[in-house]
C-alpha cells in the first residue's frame, strides 16, 4: 500500500511512528510504502544554522533518536555548545538546541550552503536515520524558504514575531492576532510532493495542529488541489479531544483564525477534500461535515502501541472508502 501523509512535529511523528509498528505488524501491508510531506514554516535560523524543527522531529522519532519525554531534539543531549554561545552572548536563550542537535543544524547549513535543495539535504538526513531501508521517505513541503511568522500585540502595538518565538518564548500566551508566511508567495511544491498525493492509495492527516502545521502545507500551491483532486480518500485524525489538544497551543492557533476548537471545525477546515474522520469517544456525536464519514475510538497515543492502533483505524476507514 502506498500511503502519504502531511505532517507537523511531535504529535505527527508520534502517530506516523505508530503508523510504522502497524505496517510492520500487519503481513498483508508488509511491503507497503510511507511519503511524508512535511511542514517547513516553523523553520528558522539560529546562529547562522537552518534549524527545521518539523522535519528534524520526525527524522529522530521514526529514527529512534529523539528525546521522547519533550517529543523533540535529541536523546541523552548535552547543551556545552549553547551554554557557550549563552556564554558569549550570542541569542536566543529560548530555544535550547543540544549538541547532537547542532550536528543535524551544521550539516543541513554546509550542504544547503554547497548549493543543495532542502529536499536533497532531507533525504541525506533520513538516510542517517535509516528511513530509506523502511520504505519512508519524508519530502519537505516546498524548498523554497519559508516561515510562519505571528503577528501579536503585546501593548506596544502589532509586531510580527517567527512562529518559534510565539510558541516557545511566549508559551502562545499572547493572542495571535494571525499568522503569516514569509516567502509563500515564492513557493512552489517540493519535487515528488504533489505526484505522493495523486499517486497513494491513502493519504492521512495526523493529528498535527490543523492551523501551523497542516494549515501551513495546504497554503503550498497545488496541495490542496491535488488533495481534492487524488483518487485516494483521505483520512485525517482529530487533534482535540473534548476541544481541548493533545498537546501544543492548537486551541490557541484556532482562536486567532476564528474557528472554534472542536473535532467538527477542524473536519470543516478540510471539509473540500476529507473523506473520513477519526474522533475520539468523548467526541462521539459530533456533527461531520457533509461528505466526511468519522469513526470515533480512543485517540490518545500513550505509546507506540496506542499510536498504531489508531493508524491501523485510519488505514482501515480509508480502505473501506475506497471500496464504498
Ligand atoms: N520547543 C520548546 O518548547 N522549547 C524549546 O526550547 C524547543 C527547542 C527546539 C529545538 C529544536 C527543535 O527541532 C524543536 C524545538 N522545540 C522546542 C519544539 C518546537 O518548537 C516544536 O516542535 C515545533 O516547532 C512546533 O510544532
Amino acid at each position: 500500500m502506498r500511503v502519504t501523509a502531511l505532517s507537523g512535529g511531535v504529535g505527527g511523528a508520534r502517530f506516523l511512528r505508530g503508523l510504522l509498528a502497524h505496517l510492520d505488524r500487519t503481513p498483508a501491508l508488509a511491503d507497503s510504502t510511507v511519503t511524508i510531506i512535511g511542514n517547513t514554516g516553523d523553520d528558522i535560523t539560529l546562529f547562522g544554522l537552518r534549524v527545521c524543527p518539523d522535519l528534524d522531529t520526525v527524522l529522530y522519532t521514526l529514527g529512534r533518536g529523539v528525546h521522547e519525554g519533550q517529543g523533540w531534539g535529541r536523546a541523552d543531549e548535552g547543551y556545552a555548545v549553547h551554554a557557550e554561545l549563552s556564554a558569549l552572548g550570542v541569542p536566543p536563550d529560548w530555544f535550547s538546541l543540544g549538541d547532537k542537535d547542532f550536528g543535524t543544524h551544521i550539516a543541513r547549513s554546509l550542504w544547503l550552503g554547497q548549493g543543495h535543495s532542502l529536499s536533497e539535504v532531507t533525504a541525506r538526513l533520513a538516510r542517517r536515520w535509516g528511513l530509506p531501508d523502511r520504505g519512508v521517505t519524508l519530502l519537505p513541503m516546498t524548498d523554497v524558504p519559508v516561515e510562519t511568522h505571528v503577528v501579536v500585540d503585546e501593548g506596544g502595538g502589532p509586531q510580527a514575531v517567527h512562529f518559534q518565538e510565539w510558541w516557545v518564548r511566549m508559551r502562545a500566551a499572547v493572542p495571535a492576532q494571525r499568522f503569516v508566511v514569509a516567502g509563500m508567495d515564492r513557493a512552489t511544491a517540493a519535487p515528488g510532493v504533489l505526484d505522493a498525493i495523486r499517486t497513494a492509495d491513502v493519504v492521512l492527516l495526523p493529528p498535527s495542529n490543523p492551523v501551523v502545521s497542516i494549515g501551513i502545507i495546504l497554503g503550498v500551491p497545488g496541495v490542496r488541489d491535488a488533495l481534492r483532486g487524488t483518487r485516494a480518500p483521505v483520512v485525517g485524525v482529530s487533534p482535540l479531544v473534548s476541544g481541548r489538544p493533545v498537546r501544543g497551543h492548537a486551541d490557541a492557533c484556532l482562536a486567532a483564525i476564528g474557528v472554534s476548537a472542536t473535532s467538527s471545525a477542524v473536519a470543516a477546515l478540510y471539509a473540500d477534500f476529507l473523506g473520513g474522520w477519526l474522533v475520539d469517544d468523548a467526541d462521539a456525536d459530533a456533527a461531520m461535515p457533509s461528505g466526511v464519514t468519522s469513526r470515533a475510538r480512543p485517540l490518545l497515543m500513550t505509546d507506540i502501541s496506542a499510536a498504531a492502533d489508531i493508524a491501523g483505524a485510519a488505514l482501515d476507514l480509508g480502505v473501506e472508502l475506497a471500496r464504498s
